[in-house]
């Protein structure tokens, strides 16, 4: 049985959505989807893409999950005394009419305990579930990242300890 609040919570996303396009899924663009390649015994890899929000309203990704990996979550870089380190974020918003990037260094989808090797050539297939409910998904090939300017092993072995 819903409760009388979730019954609310239903009615007003179903009405922001009415009030747009369709649902949020439908008004974002996804440009350039890709997953950084880790060795094999790398605890943890990311998947990066470009949002572009056509529409009027804010589009908000709530949730991303593949069978590529265990645990999928949204993370974002902070700085912490000087030391960049990754946090899980609830969501991400792509503001009305904006764009925004997922890149190494910044926000990006965590495959955390990748359940298969995921070697450049290979596709990835993930779920993005928004605030509407709505859900698309897309296939990212895995790509060779170099020299991005990132210490990325180090940070991800950092924050798989627990950090
Ligand atoms: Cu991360």
């Amino acid at each position: 049985m819903l409760k009388a609040n979730q019954l609310t919570a239903l009615g007003l996303s179903a009405l922001l959505s009415f009030s747009a396009l369709a649902n949020q899924a439908e008004a974002l663009l996804i440009d350039n989807p890709y997953v950084r390649e880790m060795p094999p015994s790398a605890p943890a890899t990311g998947a990066f893409m470009t949002f572009e929000n056509a529409s009027d309203a804010d589009v908000v990704l709530i949730k991303a999950k593949s069978d590529a990996a265990k645990i999928v979550e949204l993370h974002t870089h902070i700085h912490d005394n000087g030391v960049m380190r990754m946090r899980e974020i609830p969501e991400i918003v792509i503001t009305a009419n904006q764009q925004v990037e997922l890149k190494p260094g910044g926000l990006h989808i965590m495959l955390i305990n990748p359940t298969r090797a995921l070697k450049e050539g290979e596709t990835v297939e993930i779920d993005l579930e928004f605030k509407d409910g709505s859900t698309t998904k897309i296939s990212a090939p895995v790509k060779k990242i170099m020299g991005m300017g990132m210490n990325r092993g180090d940070g991800q072995g950092r924050h798989m300890m627990g950090q």
